[in-house]
């Protein structure tokens, strides 16, 4: 017993010592830099800095060099994320086009290459309470003195190790930045992404949806055992945020199937000027079996008009 307790000791000093490691600073290496998400930050904003928190991204302030790389994880085992330059104001969210993950499931990376100094903020498309900011400094710029060499080090072996595990995908990541460089030429506004959510509220059951767009025209259609309970077609969305009940419970036998179809983007009525795409955007089964509170990601899904979508990822999620 007493061996176990001083191993657990040990066990907890390991912890420590690597938590440590992990510290922002750590990771101020300038020719590298690696930035991941915190751990349910999807669902709580007790990470954001409004509501006190230290930051949903780690760090929340990274430095690195002009054409150094930087590495975003996410390492949230529970929820998808993205990492997209720009700025958020509420919920409206203003990408810039400098980069874009994309959706990233748990354990997918991006990389970035700067190809200018200053100061890039970026966010999360899916929260929007999660912020971040990347110094992009000239490469020559503040070489201090050894002040930082333990760090260094240890921010050496960390990104050793980030480097190992990107390594089989940097040649393709380089290609993908680029097509995504293009795509983002081409299609900046046309992409539509949703994310289904759900939770189960006064007897029946509750579906969010999440867009990456202002004023989606949509239709809606929800059905159990072959059984329509909820359509609604033309429905307009003002805000990136629209919440529907339906008035049934889904379950492990009788899952309720939402489905949710694009009608183009623009003011409710005047069909000829929406615009983006068109059809379904993605499907997904309803079993709120996790209390009343919890959102549960269901489905993400992207869909696009131009040609290069096979690079746009769609996710769609069960
Ligand atoms: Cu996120």
């Amino acid at each position: 017993m007493k061996t176990k307790a001083i191993s657990s000791i040990f066990v907890l000093f390991a912890i420590a010592a690597g938590m440590a490691s992990m510290a922002p600073d750590a990771f101020a290496d300038h020719a590298e830099v690696a930035i991941v998400t915190v751990d349910e930050s999807g669902f709580s904003q007790t990470c954001a800095e409004a509501q006190g928190g230290s930051g949903c991204y780690v760090p929340v302030t990274a430095t690195v060099d002009v054409g150094g790389v930087v590495t975003m994880t996410n390492t949230d085992p529970t929820g998808v994320h993205t990492f997209t330059s720009g700025t958020v104001d509420g919920f409206a969210p203003s990408p810039d086009g400098v980069f874009d993950t994309g959706v990233l499931m748990s354990g997918d990376a991006f990389e970035w290459v700067p190809e200018a100094a200053g100061e890039q903020p970026y966010y999360c498309m899916l929260h929007t309470w999660m912020i971040g900011t990347i110094i992009v400094q000239e490469a020559a710029a503040e070489e201090h003195a050894d002040d930082h060499a333990a760090e260094e080090a240890a921010a050496a072996e960390e990104a050793a190790a980030a480097e190992e595990a990107a390594a089989a995908e940097e040649a393709a990541a380089a290609e993908e930045a680029e097509h995504a460089a293009m795509e983002h030429a081409e299609a900046e506004d046309v992409e539509l992404m949703v994310m289904i959510s759900d939770a189960q509220v006064m007897g029946g059951t509750q579906i969010e949806l999440e867009f990456n767009v202002l004023h989606l025209n949509y239709d809606l259609t929800a059905t159990q055992n072959g059984e329509v309970v909820f359509e609604e077609k033309g429905l307009h969305s003002m805000e990136l945020i629209a919440t529907h009940q339906i008035d049934a419970l889904g379950s492990d036998e009788n899952p309720i199937d939402v489905e949710v179809v694009s009608l183009g983007i623009g003011a409710p009525g005047d069909e000829d000027s929406w615009t983006g795409p068109v059809g379904q955007v993605t499907t997904a089964k309803v079993v709120p079996e996790f209390g009343t509170i919890a959102m549960m990601v269901l489905a993400v899904a992207i869909i696009s008009i131009v040609a290069v979508t096979a690079k746009s990822r769609v996710v769609p999620r069960f």
